[in-house]
């Protein structure tokens, strides 16, 4: 009885290997664009994405990972470039679930603009605590205002100027302006 149970559970394991195997390196066009393959988990969900967008290669590394989501599991960032517009974003792949949220790259939010080009940096975050910019309607600087995170964050900077936080909030993603 316990050799039948455990050769079941050696053969689940050995399908899910087979059904988690990666796209092979030479076959992918993605890996033309951008010489650093993503880990196994976020393949799939990435694929259903890859007609209309492409990884960029305007940073290294080019992906981000941590737990956006703040659930305990390691999450992606993937930076990404629209394909018929060339315009950057973030594929956010949440690995519980396989959520994946499209920021930027061609879809203006209330939070984001539709292109990140102007960005030169990007990191993960892991402070749990920043100061947002506030600003006045006529949009001179306010002063600012003590923002507690519960979660890691990543920061986009530009080299001369200001940047901010992409913040998961436990609902959706926000912009948190740091800097002038
Ligand atoms: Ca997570």
């Amino acid at each position: 009885m316990i050799l039948i149970a455990l050769l079941s559970i050696s053969c689940a394991a050995a399908n899910t290997d087979r059904k988690r195997k990666p796209v092979k390196p030479n076959n992918s066009t993605e890996q033309l664009e951008v010489d650093e393959p993503l880990p196994n988990w976020a393949y799939k969900t990435f694929s259903r994405f890859k007609k209309d967008y492409k990884r960029s290669d305007q940073f290294t590394p080019s992906y981000l990972t941590d737990d956006f989501s703040g659930d305990g599991n390691e999450d992606i960032a993937i930076f990404i470039a629209n394909r018929s517009s060339d315009q950057k974003g973030i594929l956010y792949i949440f690995r519980k679930g396989r959520r994946a949220f499209l920021l930027g790259a061609g879809q203006a939010s209330e939070e984001l603009s539709e292109d990140l080009n102007w960005t030169d940096t990007w990191s993960v975050f892991k402070d749990r605590k920043t100061y947002e910019t506030t600003f006045l309607e006529n949009g001179d600087i306010d002063g600012s205002k003590e923002i507690f995170l519960e979660r890691s964050a990543i920061e986009l900077r530009e080299d001369e100027g200001s940047g901010g936080l992409i913040y998961f909030n436990g609902e959706k993603f926000i912009w948190i302006h740091r800097g002038d």
